[in-house]
Parts: structure tokens; C-alpha cells; sequence
């Protein structure tokens, strides 16, 4: 017999496509389904938005490295997944990022060094007003962003408002349960999410190979009744066009979308591991010859869209942004103590103020102290 049995699901018959626009060479790849309606400008906008990530993302790492920060989670090789999935968004939907989204930070106006603070621990979870730029405080707790997207979506719908939830994890992720809690709920209400799922090949040292024995991260949209879709997350207008059409049909009520965006961390998962210990040089340079800034670079470049003239002067931005937050960020001294205590609840309790009493209490006492 040939085939799964009647009545049988089988994981042979789950497609495993990924959607390309962009081939490696920067050719485009005409497609019937999946298209990139983009303008000159947005399309420089993109360009610019990949190579701000990759300098702020560049200079975290090495202030990391220089003592500055106490850990940090670069994104290096992933900018095409975050860039062109955020592009997809109205300014009025909602992200929830976890531990890696700087990309997409900056796209919203967050200042770096406000996601920096954090990493240096001069940062008590106030800086930048998630109200303000739709952007949800970096989720440090893995799958956390698939509940949050949720309820967010959930709570969007009973408003009856046509704003849109984007929940940002990783493979690593898909394994825990508020991954499975947070896409039932959101398919159970067609909420209008979408799950964007960067596949960057590793959870700190586990292989996606051993995360699921599943086909596909994107088939397990499934078991939850939507879509799951598999783009190239090193192509950026893949990643725009697929997630395009997933934010469609999320705000025209048709529920929510899982896209598994394949791509590859190139640095280490935070400063504080090896990476030689768990992966080879050879996987390295194959996902370093799947560049995503040079990949689109070559086809800006090949349609004639890219200048010299924007090059420098986004050179020169990146410049400029790099040495911002070199200057903000050493010698950095922590926050007011009294910030601990502004985040939790709109009218604190009287508990709260008591505590933040006694805090200023014990610390005015030491400085009468030395
Ligand atoms: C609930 C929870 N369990 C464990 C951890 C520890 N932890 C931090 S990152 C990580 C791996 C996450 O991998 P993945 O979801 O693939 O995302 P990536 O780091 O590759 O972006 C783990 C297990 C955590 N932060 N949260």
C-alpha cells in the first residue's frame, strides 16, 4: 500500500515548501501567489531598517564584550525575518517581541539604549511607553508573546477594533505550553494574531531536529485551525509578502496565522555561551552565504534602486546611532530605586507605598551612613 491509510493524517503528506521571492543572488523570483507591492521608497526603508538593526545589534555585542552590558541576545542573521514581517504591520497594530527584537524596536522608534538598560540591568521595565509605540516590553519568559499576542487579539476583536497582535518567538518555543495555550485560545476565537515563529535553527544548543519530530513548525498551526505557513526568513520580501497576507486576514476578521520564518542565529543565543560547542563552521558559512542585507543589497543594486548617495547616508546614520549608544550606555549609572515601584499597577497599593517608603528609608539611612 502506498500511502497513508484512509482516515489517516500523516505527517508525509505536509507540504514543506518554503516561500522565496529573493533567490540568493538577489534574482526575483516571480511568484502568482505571494507578491511584494513595494514602492522605491519603502523598499529603501527596508534597506535602511536591516542595516540600523544589524549596527545597533553589532554594538550591543561588542559593549557586551567590553563589560559594558552584563548579557545580550544578538540577532544577527536574522534582520530580514523581523524587518519584513514589521513591515507587513499598520503603525497602529501591536508587537510583542521577545529577548531578540531589536530590528523591530527601532522600526517602532524605540531608542536602543532603552532596550540596552535592560541588559545592563540599569532598567526596571519603564523605559520606553509601550502605549506609545505598540511595542510590549521585551518578553524574557519564552511563548509568553504567544499568550500576550492573544489576549491582546482576543481583546482587540470584543473592542471591535481593526488592530492586529504580532507575537514574535522562537523554535525553542513551539515546546512549551503557553505556545499551545496562546494558539488554541487565538484560533478558538479567530482572534486576529499573527504568530511570527523565527526558526533560527536553535534553542541555546538544541537543534530544531530535536525540538519536534513534527514535518514543519508551520504544520502545527493545524491542530489549532488556521494556516501555518514556511517562508525563507532571509528574504526579505518573502518575509513582507507572506506576512502581508497573514496581517490581510487577520484584520478582515478570517483569524489568526502561524509563519515559521527559516532563518539562522549566527551569533551566539546570548554572550554568555560557546557556540563552538554545539554547531560547526560549515553550517556557519552556509548561512553566511545566505546573507539577508546582502541578498536584498544585490537586488536594490540590480534594479538600480539602491544609490550611493543612500548608502553613505545610511552608513553614516548607522554611524551616528552606534555612537549614540556607546555614549549612553557607559558608565551608565542604575535608575531611581523609587522607579521599581511606577510600573506594576496604575494606583498602587498600600502595601506598594510602604515598601517604597521603607526603600527610601534603609537608603537614606546608609547615605547618612558613609
Ligand atoms: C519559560 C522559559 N523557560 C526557559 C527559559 C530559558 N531559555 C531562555 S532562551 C531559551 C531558548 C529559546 O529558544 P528559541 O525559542 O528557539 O528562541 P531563540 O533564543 O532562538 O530566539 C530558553 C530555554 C526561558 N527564558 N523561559
Amino acid at each position: 500500500m502506498s500511502g497513508p491509510r484512509r482516515g489517516v493524517v500523516d505527517p508525509s503528506s505536509v507540504p514543506t515548501e518554503t516561500i522565496e521571492l529573493l533567490k540568493p543572488d538577489g534574482t526575483l523570483v516571480p511568484d502568482a501567489e505571494y507578491e511584494a507591492d513595494l514602492k522605491k521608497d519603502d523598499l529603501l526603508e527596508i534597506y535602511r531598517s536591516m542595516v540600523l538593526a544589524r549596527r545597533a545589534d553589532s554594538e550591543a555585542t561588542n559593549l557586551q564584550r567590553q563589560g559594558e552590558l552584563g548579557v545580550y541576545t544578538p540577532l544577527l542573521g536574522q534582520e530580514a525575518a523581523q524587518v519584513g514581517t514589521a513591515y507587513a504591520l499598520d503603525e497602529g497594530d501591536w508587537i510583542f517581541p521577545s529577548y531578540r527584537g531589536m530590528a523591530m524596536a527601532l522600526m517602532r522608534k524605540i531608542d536602543p539604549v532603552d532596550i540596552l538598560h535592560m541588559f545592563r540591568g540599569t532598567w526596571h521595565g519603564g523605559m520606553w511607553d509601550p502605549k506609545e509605540h505598540r511595542f510590549a516590553l521585551l518578553s524574557v519568559p519564552i511563548a509568553t508573546q504567544c499568550l500576550h499576542a492573544a489576549g491582546f487579539g482576543i481583546a482587540a476583536k470584543l473592542d471591535g477594533a481593526k488592530t492586529v497582535a504580532l507575537g514574535c518567538f522562537g523554535d525553542g518555543a513551539t515546546s512549551e505550553g503557553d505556545f499551545h495555550e496562546g494558539l488554541n485560545f487565538a484560533g478558538v476565537w479567530h482572534a486576529p494574531v499573527v504568530f511570527l515563529c523565527q526558526n533560527n535553527q536553535y534553542a541555546i544548543s538544541v537543534p530544531v531536529a530535536k525540538q519536534t519530530a513534527a514535518p514543519t513548525l508551520a504544520v502545527r498551526a493545524l491542530g489549532y485551525g488556521f494556516p501555518g505557513v514556511r517562508v525563507d526568513g532571509n528574504d526579505v520580501l518573502a518575509c513582507y509578502a507572506v506576512a502581508k497576507e497573514a496581517v490581510r486576514r487577520a484584520r478582515e476578521g478570517n483569524g489568526p496565522t502561524l509563519i515559521e520564518a527559516i532563518t539562522f542565529r549566527r551569533g551566539p543565543h546570548s554572550t554568555a555561551d560557546d557556540v563552538t560547542r554545539y554547531r560547526s563552521d560549515e553550517e556557519l558559512k552556509h548561512w553566511e552565504a545566505l546573507d539577508p542585507i546582502a541578498r536584498f543589497t544585490k537586488y536594490l543594486e540590480n534594479e538600480e534602486i539602491l544609490t550611493d548617495e543612500f548608502k553613505e547616508a545610511v552608513e553614516a546614520e548607522a554611524k551616528e546611532l552606534s555612537a549614540h549608544i556607546r555614549a549612553e550606555i557607559v558608565g551608565a549609572a542604575p535608575r531611581p530605586s523609587h522607579e521599581l515601584f511606577e510600573f506594576v499597577y496604575s494606583e498602587p497599593s498600600e502595601i506598594l507605598r510602604r515598601e517604597e517608603w521603607l526603600l527610601h528609608e534603609e537608603l537614606a539611612g546608609r547615605e547618612d551612613a558613609e
